[in-house]
C-alpha cells in the first residue's frame, strides 16, 4: 500500500495503577475497540508511566498482568490491533530522551498533572512525575501517530506532544505527525461520586467514590445509592448541579440514550429512584466485561502470547521512527 493510502494510526494507553474506572473506560477504553476497523490502533499497558509513583514490585506485576487482560475484556482484539506492555518495547524510552532535549522545564513546570500528583505525594516528587509527559509525547510520535482517544484530563499532555512534534519539526525538517486529540462529546471526565467537582480516579481514598469497571451489581447498587447529589429535586443538567450532571452523563453513556431524553425519563421523578436507575443500567453495562475478563484471566497462556506478538509489532513500527529521527538529529549509523 502507497504510504499516501495507509490507513490513519491511533495510540492510547492507560496505567497499570489498579483496575479501572467507570471513567477510564467511559472516557477512553470503551471508544478504542470501534476504532480498530478503520484504523491501524496501538493500545498499550503504560507500566513505565505507573512508577512514576512508587510501586510495590509485585503489585505492579500483577496488575499490569490484569490491565491486560482488561484491555482484551473491553473489545480490543490483539489480531486487529497492537496490543502491548510499554516497557516491552524500549524504543518509547529511547525517543523519551531526545524529546526531553526539546521540551523546555517552564513547559512541564505547567503541567496541572504534575502540580496535582506532586502536592498528593509531596515526599516523591521524583524527575519521573516531572517528565511523564515527555515519555506520553514519546509513546504517541514514536509510531506517528494521527489521533489519540483519551479523556479530557489529558488534553494538556497532548497539546505539549503537538508542540514537542512542531518544534521538532522546525528544528530537524518535516519528522513527526502532529496527533490530534479525539475526546468524547459525552463522558470525557466522569467525576466522583462523593466529590462530584473532581474526576474519578482509581487511586481515591474513598471507596464510594469510585466505580472500578469489575465491581459486581451489589457493590454497583451501594455505590451509585451513596452517591452525592444537591437540595433540589430536578434531574435535569445544570449549572451547580454536579452530582446529578454527572449521574446523568454516566446514565447516557450507559444506555446511549441523549441528555435530554434522560432528562425526559425522569422528569417528575425522585432522585432516590433515579440513582437505582442508573446503578441498573451501569450494572449491565458492564456485565459483559466482568465475563470476558474472567475468562481471559484463565488463560494466562494466550495473555502472554498475545502481548509477545504486540511487543514485536510494537518495536518493528516504532524503530523505523527512532531511526529516521536519530538521523535527523546527525546520530552516526552503525549499520
Ligand atoms: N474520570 C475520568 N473520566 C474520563 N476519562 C478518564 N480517564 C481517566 N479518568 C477519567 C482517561 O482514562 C485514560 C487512562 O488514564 P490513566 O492511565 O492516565 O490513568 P488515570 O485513570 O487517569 O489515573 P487515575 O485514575 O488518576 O489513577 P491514579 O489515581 O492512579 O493516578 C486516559 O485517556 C484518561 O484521560
Amino acid at each position: 500500500m502507497a504510504d499516501t493510502e495507509r490507513k490513519k494510526v491511533i495510540f492510547s494507553g492507560i496505567q497499570p495503577t489498579g483496575v479501572f474506572t467507570l471513567g477510564n473506560y467511559v472516557g477512553a477504553v470503551r471508544n478504542w475497540g470501534p476504532l480498530q476497523d478503520e484504523y491501524d490502533c496501538i493500545y498499550s499497558i503504560v507500566d513505565q508511566h505507573a512508577i512514576t509513583v512508587r510501586k510495590d514490585p509485585a503489585k505492579l506485576r500483577q496488575q499490569t498482568v490484569e490491565g491486560y487482560a482488561l484491555l482484551l475484556a473491553c473489545g480490543i482484539d490483539p489480531k486487529k490491533s497492537i496490543v502491548f506492555i510499554q516497557s516491552h518495547n524500549p524504543n518509547h524510552a529511547q525517543l523519551s530522551w531526545v524529546l526531553g532535549c526539546v521540551t523546555q522545564f517552564g513547559e512541564l513546570s505547567r503541567m496541572t498533572q504534575f502540580k496535582d500528583k506532586a502536592a498528593k505525594h509531596a515526599d516523591d516528587i521524583n524527575a519521573g512525575l516531572f517528565t511523564y509527559p515527555v515519555l506520553m509525547a514519546a509513546d504517541i510520535l514514536t509510531y506517528n501517530a494521527d489521533a489519540v482517544p483519551i479523556g479530557d484530563d489529558q488534553r494538556q499532555h497532548l497539546e505539549l506532544a503537538r508542540n514537542i512534534a512542531v518544534r521538532f519539526n522546525q528544528r530537524y525538517g518535516d519528522m513527526f505527525t502532529v496527533p490530534e486529540a479525539y475526546i468524547p462529546k459525552v463522558g470525557a471526565r466522569i467525576k466522583s461520586l462523593q466529590e462530584p467537582t473532581k474526576k474519578m480516579s482509581k487511586s481515591d481514598e474513598n471507596p464510594n467514590a469510585t466505580i472500578y469497571i469489575l465491581d459486581d451489581k451489589d457493590t454497583i447498587m451501594r455505590k451509585f445509592r451513596r452517591a452525592v447529589t444537591d437540595s433540589d429535586t430536578e434531574i435535569r443538567f445544570a449549572e451547580g448541579k454536579d452530582g446529578i450532571n454527572n449521574l446523568l452523563t454516566i446514565y447516557s453513556c450507559a444506555t446511549g440514550k441523549g441528555i435530554p431524553d434522560c432528562e425526559k425519563e425522569f422528569a417528575g421523578k425522585g432522585y432516590g429512584d433515579f440513582k437505582l436507575a442508573v446503578g441498573e443500567a451501569v450494572a449491565d453495562y458492564l456485565e459483559p466485561v466482568r465475563t470476558e475478563y474472567a475468562r481471559l484471566m484463565d488463560d494466562r497462556a494466550y495473555l502472554k502470547e498475545c502481548w509477545t506478538d504486540g511487543a514485536q509489532r510494537a518495536f518493528r513500527m516504532s524503530n523505523k521512527v527512532l531511526t529516521k529521527a536519530y538521523r535527523k538529529i546527525g546520530f552516526v549509523d552503525y549499520r
